[in-house]
């Protein structure tokens, strides 16, 4: 029975492109949720937009020297573009800087303001006297009270995500100057979330959230027991939506208050353009809500915004909250700062159209329970031995015997053998089975079920050999290509969630269309036919190709460079040392020397024994040279030479004296040069 389902995906910050670890972690599950649910035939409401507030957006605003505003247009044109680009069927993707949400988180707020749910306050704040400004949120970092987290933000802790005030930060510094942070006097509003306490317990740790997952049940049930505080709802900062009630001026709305209303003035900007009523949407207690998020904004969700609407009065409140925990690459923590990530736009450069596979690889590995790693070989592995080997595979034999046999016109069955029957049985069972895991929001398990379908078509065909009985049992050849197509439609249709795009090419191969019938998922169990005898197919595409290994060190090579152009971005200077009086520099003989010969010390990476003419002989010199040049690069090259250094012996090899060199942010290493060719031994002084 239809149902009507509001299905919400965290809206992403617009300070940065999105990444592989936002598709696993949100949106991929979002969408692949959303897309079932229609399939079922559902009305549904699928929501997001940027998150366009904020202190991430002035920061960045401040280092690039634009405005906000010009930060947020940028990159929520680029976040837009990559959700499209990737099959993310949002029915609407809009922004918290658009009129309708500014009235909409005005109007949220002072509904609260004037039914008295907020406690007005003045409270010291954490302030910045060099730069003149209230530190919340990102503008101070600090150790979390909770969980020692020495980067934790003024609002929030990434590492335990837990929700706090700036003053609770453990040794907090201004993110602007670095500076100690004094305390100053401001007015702010406060939702008491300790006043909801009770409600918040009974609703969900006595209620039916018994079926939210656990990592969400366990981190929400920890904070009501630690108790719940008062939460400033404002903030003293000029990027954001202005506090609509006297008293507000030079203040916002705080992110967190108006983002989640984001996704009520999204459904109405929706509703208005399709002619229909949003409130159903959000009022109506059939109305299942349903939010997809990433592990940080547990608290957010599942506590402060339930609260907001629980005061508010008029809304329903979330059915459930399936948020994934975090996914690393190769090991280390994504980072949009440090450049450790894989961007969508680059993603699309380097493998264009190929959006399935990288859903597919997120899903069957998405860090559901914990934690998890993305690399690259597991992406090629998903990629080449399933994706290619099973489920493209079965796909490419029978619609290549298809052709080739019956010019692409499915056969007349005759007689179902037993095999026929149980195979044609377990088609019909695979809807619920897939959909049990996607109900239970697992899925990882729900992508491995729909390839399990494709394996049981490999199975089919490689026992039941058709490409054998051709010349000599025609009916039993029919039958069997007959039975084959049926699985193939039924993967047509339950592939879309997890891989749209080849879903499409599959339905076009197969010359099925998107049905609009009621409830084409259903299909599958009920009809006795998928595919019928005498339905013409077309001609085959190949669904995947093979990745070689060449193309996935292309793209380890890439995360080594960026890893690499970070540390030396982030590299600190040694400090200076100890003072030496001009005596001890007159000691330093150092000249100017032109390398003769070159060549590598046997069995090592590092070191090149140079013959070094130094004008007052030529001597041999070891240096640790040789990952930045070979020998044929340094002959004849004029170098800054340490004459009087005492010889030492390297690998055997004495070396008299030391070239001067220097290291690259990148890790190169460098001559120091003279920088116009002049006669060895001259002195450098
Ligand atoms: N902008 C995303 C984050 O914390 C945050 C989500 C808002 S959803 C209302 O990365
Ligand atoms: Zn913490």
């Amino acid at each position: 029975m239809s149902k009507r389902y509001t299905i919400t995906a965290a809206l992403p910050y617009t300070n940065g492109p999105i990444h592989i670890g936002h598709l696993a972690g949100v949106y991929v599950p979002a969408d692949i949720y959303a897309r079932y649910k229609r399939l079922t035939g559902n009305d549904v409401a699928f929501i997001c937009g940027s998150d366009e507030h904020g202190v991430p957006i002035t920061i960045k605003a401040k280092k690039e020297g634009v405005t906000p505003q010009d930060i947020v247009d940028k990159y929520h044109a680029i976040i837009k573009t990559s959700f499209e680009d990737f099959g993310i069927t949002f029915d609407n993707y809009s922004r918290t800087s658009a009129k309708i949400h500014h009235d909409t988180a005005s109007e949220f707020f002072k509904t609260l303001y004037d039914k008295h749910e907020f406690v007005e306050e003045v409270t010291e704040q954490l302030y910045d006297e060099e730069a003149n400004q209230f530190l919340a949120d990102r503008f101070v970092t600090g150790t979390c009270p909770k969980c020692g987290n020495e980067e934790a933000y003024g609002d929030q802790c990434e590492n335990c995500g837990s929700s706090l005030n700036a003053t609770e930060l453990i040794n907090p510094k201004s993110a602007i100057t670095g500076n100690v942070p004094t305390l100053k006097e401001t007015k702010h509003w406060f939702l008491p979330l300790n006043k909801h306490e009770n409600f918040l317990r009974e609703w969900i740790l006595k209620g039916h959230k018994k079926d939210w997952k656990p990592n969400v049940y366990g981190q929400v049930k920890s904070w009501i027991d630690d108790g719940l505080r008062p939460r400033a709802v404002t903030r003293d900062l000029d990027w954001g939506i202005p506090v609509p009630v006297p008293g507000g001026e030079g203040k916002v709305l705080y992110v967190w208050f108006d983002a989640p209303i984001g996704y009520i003035s999204a459904t109405k900007e929706w509703a208005a353009r399709e002619g229909k009523d949003w409130e159903p949407y959000w009022k109506d207690e059939n109305t299942k809500l349903v939010h997809f998020i990433g592990k940080d904004n547990i608290v957010f969700h599942c506590i402060i915004f339930p609260a907001m609407l629980k005061a508010e009065g008029s809304y329903i409140l979330p059915d459930n909250v399936p948020a994934n925990e975090f996914l690393n690459l190769e090991g280390n923590k994504l980072s949009t700062s440090k450049n450790w990530a894989v961007w969508l736009p680059d993603y699309l450069k380097d493998f264009p159209n190929q959006q399935d596979v990288l859903r597919y690889a997120l899903t069957a590995n998405a860090p559901e329970s914990k934690d998890n790693d993305f690399t690259w070989k597991d992406f090629q592995a998903r990629n080449n031995n399933e994706l290619v080997a099973i489920f493209g595979n079965f796909i490419n034999r029978v619609v290549v015997l298809t052709n080739k046999y019956y010019d692409g016109i499915v056969p007349e069955a005759s007689e179902f053998s037993e095999v026929d029957k149980e195979t044609l049985a377990t088609v019909k069972a695979y809807p619920s089975v897939i959909e049990s895991s996607i109900e239970r929001y697992r899925f990882r398990e729900a992508s491995q079920e729909l390839m399990n379908l494709a394996r049981l078509g490999n199975k089919y065909l490689a026992d039941e050999e058709p490409w054998k009985l051709v010349k000599t049992d025609e009916a039993r050849t029919k039958t069997i290509m007959y039975v084959a197509l049926q699985i193939a439609s039924a993967l047509a249709t339950l592939s879309e969630p997890f891989l749209p795009f080849t879903s499409e090419k599959l339905k076009r191969i197969l010359s099925v269309s998107s049905s609009a019938v009621e409830n084409q998922w259903a299909d599958i169990s009920t009809k006795d036919v998928l595919l019928p005898s005498g339905h013409h197919i077309g001609k085959g595409e190949l669904l995947f190709s093979k990745i070689e290994d060449k193309t996935i060190q292309e793209q380890l090579d890439k995360l080594e460079a960026s890893k690499k152009a970070n540390e030396a971005a982030n590299k600190t200077l040694e400090p200076q040392k100890d003072t030496i009086t001009f005596e001890d520099f007159t000691k330093l003989d150092i000249r100017v020397g032109t390398i003769l010969e070159a060549e590598k010390m046997p069995k090592t990476k590092k070191l090149l024994v140079l013959k070094v003419d130094t004008g007052i002989d030529t001597r041999t010199i070891v240096s640790g040279i040789a990952e930045s040049f070979t020998p044929e690069e340094v002959v004849g090259k004029q170098v800054t030479v340490l004459v009087n250094l005492a010889p030492r012996k390297l690998r055997g090899v004495e070396s008299e004296g030391m070239i001067l060199m220097t290291e690259t942010p990148d890790g190169k290493l460098v001559f120091v040069n003279p920088d116009t060719t002049v006669n060895s031994g001259l002195q450098i002084s």
